[in-house]
């Protein structure tokens, strides 16, 4: 078991979502037993509190379907500079809050990766890829955008904060994608971004999709930020979120995935974003996604082997 301790910090940003309720997910997410399962599984946890965002600017965009930018730039801004703190002292669990936060997040993460020498990876769990810019958004939700930024694409510039390090497209792999926007599509075409839809599962599985994945990251002594869209999972397991896409993954794909990466050992941070507990049922979508997160940190059915992967373990 690794002295580094799991750094809790809720981002209950809502205005990045085309409904509103996932300002409640902090609690939500507290009161399903998260730094509960982590304290039980052994590790030392840090609940920092929620975040509060930056001062607001402001900043009008020609695209007037934009809403909320003011906000999401002030979130992004303290997010990003908390991420970048926190990550030099632990693995950063951040508690959403809807999936703009990850602008803040990858950003911040990407920034303490370059400085010591380290290349981000990003494993983004998702029905969506969230790769609209500020002209490219319709619904104008700008939960829309964090991977168009976080990986510098343009049209940024003078209404985010500056990019410290883009993250390499090539350095993220997608997964469960079924939902894309025309204009996503187009942009993802020349990207570089590897993108295994909910048909690339079916047809694959979860091992000989992850897997490549995990031996690149290995191979360039890298460290994976895991990014987890509730509406990733099938709404039937999952109904807590504003956007449920069907045909999400199971509950034993995302075990699965939860589970090989543990045993990787190269995951060094974690967004669990877009739960809405004003429209869950009895708290299941928390708990399971609590549930999840355990798998992830090193729970286990059965004694195995630690190193039942090829990798080099850094947490767990
Ligand atoms: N691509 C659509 C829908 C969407 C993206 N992320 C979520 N929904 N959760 C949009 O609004 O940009
Ligand atoms: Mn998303
Ligand atoms: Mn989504």
């Amino acid at each position: 078991m690794t002295s580094k301790p799991c750094i809790v910090l809720g981002a209950p940003v809502q205005v990045g979502a085309g409904r509103p309720g996932c300002d409640m997910g902090p609690s939500a997410f507290r009161t399903a037993g998260l730094l509960t399962e982590l304290r039980n599984l052994g590790y030392s946890v840090e609940d920092r509190g929620n975040i509060i965002p930056n001062s607001l600017r402001d900043l009008r965009h020609p695209n007037s379907m934009i809403k909320a930018l003011p906000e999401i730039v002030a979130w992004t801004e303290a997010i990003a500079e908390a991420a970048y703190q926190a990550s030099g002292e632990g693995m950063p669990i951040f508690i959403g809050g809807d999936h703009s936060l990850s602008a803040g997040s990858m950003t911040g993460l990407a920034r303490r990766a370059a400085e010591e020498g380290r290349e981000l990876f990003v494993l983004w769990l998702d029905s969506h890829p969230d790769f609209h810019t500020l002209e490219t958004t319709t619904s104008g939700n700008l939960h829309g955008v964090p991977m168009a930024y976080a990986t510098g694409l343009e049209g940024f510039e003078g209404y985010f904060p500056a990019l410290a390090a883009p993250i390499k497209p090539q350095n993220v792999c997608m997964m469960g994608i079924r939902s894309v926007d025309p204009e996503e599509r187009a942009a993802l075409r020349t990207a570089g971004v590897t993108i295994h839809d909910m048909r690339a599962i079916d047809e694959n599985g979860i091992v000989a999709l992850l897997d490549p994945f995990l031996k690149r990251v290995a191979a360039a002594d890298g460290v994976i930020h895991v990014s987890l869209d509730v509406d990733f999972l099938d709404p039937g397991i999952a109904p807590g979120v504003g956007t449920t896409v069907p045909g999400g993954a199971t509950f034993r794909e995302a075990h699965l995935i939860m589970e090989i990466l543990h045993d990787s050992g190269l995951v060094g941070s974690l967004d669990l974003v877009e739960l809405n507990p004003f429209l869950d049922e009895r708290g299941r979508t928390a708990l399971l996604m609590v549930d999840l997160v355990a798998s992830l940190v090193g729970r286990r059915v059965l004694d195995r082997p630690t190193q039942s992967y090829r990798y080099t373990p850094t947490i767990g």
